[in-house]
């Protein structure tokens, strides 16, 4: 059964006639129910998990009339008479659930796509938006940072946390969004046209969700192409990874959008790029044949390392195609606290420095920080979600004074060190606890010479051991505070 307006819907579109199904309670789960009872749908949730925090959003859910079941075998049919699956970004498409609307030929959006609908026709608020492998949580509040010092109402949202659908339906009328949008997200999107895209780099990670196809990388390259379809005014791509630039020159992007590129070099015009210590602008302005705007300091780039400084660029690249002036660029970088977790130095114990990278859960943004640091005793592992390290130990060999590994994945990094750079003293630790990382730091300073960085930076997820990588990162911290008082 189908609806004939559903391929066009917007908010004035009469959804009361239509039975929509949202796959998941997660956090975008929660928001989609919400928006589509908003717009006046019969709506039924479904979940497989019946915790504690699913049971309490199910009892607000059904007080709004929305049905909702959880627990197990919950989602292993799609019912009858169903016009639309509204899903939450974390759910494969081979979840069965999924698999039947697409064998039934009932549409599948994301909660992205729902909530681009619910803005049209008359509360429509423009979205710059981030993608790439690493950095886009970062770079995305950059710019949200940098658009509200000049003077305008923003928020962050997508996949940095808040969904981009409570901001639709939240009572502030936002002049633009920051937007910071997954794979798993751009997948289930279908007509959203951005103002302006970023992608910031493209490198294997969640290749397991894209397990089921013939080439999960591909396939994964695909999905962050997608956000360059539509575009209307910028297409902004890493010059150092030409992969990015082919995403933009493949785009069927509106007529009148431009390619935008940076770069830690000079940059040519249309790009934005570092000369001497400034960020400078050689895109938006006038005379970019022989001239370029300074936005910033590179100072102004906080934790500074060469990948920062590149988020920092797409950031400003992003806030420019908006119309923001120079100055809120440098600006809105010096009001940023960037968050724990992230290239922060949490001790220095005699004479070495002790850094926490926890939020390197992929071997590219591992490689990422390793770029910063001369002398490095590596602590890494976890969850290796399908990667390699070999491309990483062949290029950041050399700086590594050794390893300490631990993790379900740990054989992984141990293979590839003992291919790629079988002199380096490896210590590999089978404790599974959370303990683990007190053994892990002791045995990191027994490697250390004074001068060198234990960089834990463990290019893998941490749910095998810890309850995120916050917690990852704080029982690193912990154990380098201990290890400062013996
Ligand atoms: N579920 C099922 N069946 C399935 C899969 C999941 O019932 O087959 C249920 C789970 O029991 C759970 C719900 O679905 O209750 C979870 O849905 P979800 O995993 O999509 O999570 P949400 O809470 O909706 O959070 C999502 C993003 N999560 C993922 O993409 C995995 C959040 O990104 C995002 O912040 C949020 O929407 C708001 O937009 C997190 C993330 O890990 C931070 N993202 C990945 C990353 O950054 O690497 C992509």
């Amino acid at each position: 059964m189908t609806l004939p307006w559903l391929a066009d819907a917007d908010r004035l579109s009469p959804w009361n006639e239509a039975f929509v199904v949202v796959a998941g309670l997660g956090t975008s789960g929660f928001a989609a129910a919400d928006g589509l009872i908003d717009l006046g749908a019969r709506v039924l949730v479904l979940d497989e998990a019946d915790t504690s925090a699913n049971v309490e959003k199910a009892e607000l859910l059904r007080h709004l009339d929305v049905e909702v079941r959880l627990g197990r075998g919950s989602t292993a049919e799609l019912p009858d008479g169903v016009h639309l699956v509204v899903t939450s970004p974390g759910w494969r498409p081979t979840a069965p659930l999924l698999a039947a609307a697409a064998a039934r030929g009932v549409p599948v959006w994301g909660d992205v796509e729902l909530a681009w609908r619910m803005m049209h026709p008359d509360r429509v608020v423009p979205w710059l938006a981030v993608t790439g492998t690493n950095g886009k949580t970062t770079t995305t509040s950059m710019l949200a940072s940098m658009l509200s010092a000049a003077g305008l109402t923003t928020d962050a949202v997508g996949n940095i946390g808040r969904p981009i659908i409570e901001a639709i339906l939240d009572e502030v009328h936002y002049d633009v969004l920051a937007v910071e949008l997954s794979s798993f997200q751009l997948h289930w999107m279908h007509t959203v046209a951005l103002h302006s895209a970023a992608v910031l780099n493209v490198h294997a990670d969640h290749l397991e969700w894209y397990a089921h196809t013939d080439d999960p990388m591909a396939a994964y390259v695909a999905d962050k192409a997608k956000i360059y379809e539509r575009v209307t005014h910028a297409c902004v791509y890493n010059v150092a990874e030409p992969l990015t630039e082919q995403l933009v020159a493949d785009a069927d992007v509106t007529e009148g959008a431009r390619a935008i590129g940076f770069t830690l070099g000079i940059p040519a015009p249309s790009m934005l790029g570092v000369v001497d210590d400034l960020l400078v602008d050689r895109a938006f302005v006038e005379q970019r044949r022989d001239s370029a705007m300074p936005l910033a300091d590179l100072a102004d780039v906080k934790p500074f390392a060469p990948h920062n400084v590149e988020n920092a660029l797409a950031a400003a690249a992003l806030a420019r195609s908006f119309g923001v002036p120079p100055q809120a660029v440098g600006q809105g970088l010096r009001n940023l606290a960037i968050g724990d977790h992230r290239i922060q130095t949490v001790g220095e114990v005699d004479g070495v420095t002790y850094v926490n990278d926890s939020k390197a859960t992929n071997p590219h943004a591992a490689a990422s920080s390793m770029r910063g640091f001369d002398s490095i005793v590596w602590i890494a592992g976890g969850q290796a979600k399908g990667t390699t390290f070999d491309e990483l130990v062949q290029t950041y060999g050399g700086k590594l004074r050794g390893a300490v590994l631990l993790g379900v994945d740990r054989a992984v990094i141990a293979g590839a060190l003992a291919r790629h750079a079988p002199q380096i003293p490896v210590v590999v630790l089978d404790r599974g606890d959370t303990g683990a990382m007190q053994d892990a730091v002791r045995a990191a300073a027994a490697l250390a010479k004074p001068g060198d960085t234990v960089l834990m930076a463990p290019g893998c997820a941490s749910l095998d051991m810890f309850a995120n990588y916050g917690a990852r990162g704080t029982a690193f911290a912990d154990a380098v505070a201990d290890l400062a008082r013996t």
